[in-house]
């Protein structure tokens, strides 16, 4: 029996203007197992009007910071209750593995509780007037009609990261996941009913990216968007966002070097290069897809590395033996076949896997290459799969060079028990996020994001719900005189 789902728009359950569907596919049986309403323009145009009709009338307009922070935290109970079903429907339409997707589910309602703590925190200031008989004041006001775009990998913890900072500024929202999950989106859009959010400032829609991804983008009640997903649509997103002034989040691709230093613990170093890399199937932007060893580590580095990765079991995303589950869409699929090709053509040497799996189906084996050098297209493109390319340095200076010689700024990993060198790296790396002996540690606290192609702004902490304020200077005057020389008087 297909489920069928529909969009969440102004408080209602609604089908697709056009009536039409489309189906969402299971990755690891390659079935399709539900059908999704097939929005375009004017369903963007309904949402959008219900997000900018509650963020203007209604009870959420006056609603204060803490009233806000109390329906988050409600969101946050109820995303907790629901967190084993929101898990298997992850797993079922993404190919998450069960084990991970429970960890991360746990996680999820911090999001919602560090911005309902945040709502009633986030204060103007009262900046001395440069004049007598004024008193002058700021005011943190919502950025309005926030569009959240998020991609496939991880849809529910990428949803979060936007969605809580959004409503804890008082924003209200239309959420548009990717066409190969929405899913997980819609059933979350459930929980905002739930919670008591009035209608029209929780929206979520599903469709394609040009079909209605772009139309909301566009759209001129929209004041801010905030994208994950690649650089070429990324790019797409800013362009049009910038052609209106709209203000953006960007968060996007990586080739985030990880470098193993010969005085790091090897061990350790092993297993941070092969989670860094095949965790989620490398379907991760902060994958550490380029590793640079050091000469004199380089060889027994890499056997390790090999013992390791080939040991990695493969199979069914809802066992909790998995450790790589399947591609989870056959397009990317098909991409990450052609990067092995490209790679083998290029001549980088494949020290471990390099074909499909002989499960079948979307399945890819943990591929390592060595010999890879840095003007290969294998050691600069995101392939956002389990491949990993391996690169030699001889001292630091050198590393340096190259692990930034890239496009990409979002992550980096050292491995060192040299502490100098440890703070010497973290401010010589261009990467929005630099970890130490350590890879993928990422917490509600702790910004997040990239610098140069990588992105625009940083999500979660204090810092991530700045993207989602405007500042309003206000200007009291309580003497009756204008109070500004460059005011005309005018005597009647
Ligand atoms: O992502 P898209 P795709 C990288 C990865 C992958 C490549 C392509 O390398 O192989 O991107 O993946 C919506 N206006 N990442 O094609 O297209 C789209 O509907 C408005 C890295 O799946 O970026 C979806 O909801 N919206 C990344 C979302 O954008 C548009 C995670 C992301 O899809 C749009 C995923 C448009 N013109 C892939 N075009 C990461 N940073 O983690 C598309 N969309």
């Amino acid at each position: 029996m297909m489920r069928e789902y529909r969009m969440l728009v102004g408080g209602a359950w609604v089908e697709a203007a056009s009536g039409q569907r489309f189906e969402t596919f299971n990755p690891y049986t390659g079935e399709a197992w539900a059908t999704l309403p097939r929005g375009n323009a004017d369903d963007a145009d309904a949402a959008v009007q219900a997000a900018y009709g509650a963020l203007k009338r209604g009870p959420w307009s006056k609603l204060t910071a803490a009233g806000r922070g109390a329906l988050l935290r409600k969101l946050g109970d109820l995303m907790a209750e629901n967190a084993e079903a929101l898990a298997r429907t992850e797993v079922r339409d993404n190919g998450k593995l069960y084990g991970e997707m429970g960890a991360q589910l746990r996680a999820l309602p911090q999001f919602a509780y560090y911005y309902a703590g945040l709502a009633d925190k986030i204060e103007g200031a009262v900046p001395p007037p440069d004049r007598d008989g004024f008193f002058t004041y700021t005011r943190r006001e919502p950025v309005g009609v926030v569009v959240c775009i998020v991609p496939w990998n991880s849809p529910l913890a990428l949803m979060a990261s936007k969605v809580m900072p959004a409503l804890a500024a008082g924003c209200t929202i239309v959420l548009k996941p990717s066409e190969f999950t929405s899913a997980s989106a819609l059933e979350f859009g459930e929980l905002f009913e739930q919670a008591g959010f009035p209608p029209g400032v929780f929206n979520v829609v599903s469709g394609f990216g040009k079909e209605i991804g772009q139309p909301l983008v566009e759209h001129p009640r929209v004041a801010k968007i905030a994208f994950t997903g690649g650089e070429e649509s990324g790019r797409r997103v800013n362009e049009l966002a910038a052609r209106h002034f709209k203000r953006v989040t960007l968060e996007l691709g990586g080739k985030s070097p990880n470098i193993v230093f010969d005085d790091a613990d090897i061990e350790s170093a092993v297993n941070g290069a092969v989670a860094g890399i095949f965790a989620a199937a490398g379907q991760t932007c902060i994958a550490g897809s380029r590793l640079f060893l050091q000469d004199s580590i380089h060889d027994r580095f890499v056997e390790r590395l090999v013992e390791v990765a080939g040991a990695a079991i493969l199979g069914d995303p809802n066992s909790e033996e998995t450790q790589i589950g399947p591609i989870a869409t056959k397009p990317q699929y098909d991409k990450i076949i052609e990067y092995i090709a490209i790679a083998k053509g290029e001549g980088a040497f494949c020290a471990l896997g390099g074909k499909a799996s002989e499960l079948g189906g979307q399945f890819i084996e943990p591929t390592i290459f060595t010999g890879v050098s840095p003007d290969m297209r294998i050691a600069s493109e995101e392939v956002f799969g389990p491949i990993l390319s391996v690169l030699r340095f001889r001292d630091e200076e050198e590393v340096v060079a190259m692990a930034n010689d890239t496009t990409f700024g979002l992550a980096a990993g050292v491995w060192t028990q040299n502490i100098g060198r440890a703070f010497r790296m973290s401010a010589s790396l261009e990467a929005g996020m630099v970890w130490i002996n350590t890879y993928r540690a990422v917490g509600i606290g702790m910004p997040f994001g990239g610098m140069k192609h990588s992105g625009i702004g940083r999500e979660n902490g204090i810092e991530g719900i700045e993207g989602y304020l405007e500042t309003k200077s206000v200007w009291l005057n309580y003497d009756g005189e204008t109070g500004n020389p460059f005011v005309m008087k005018i005597k009647g």
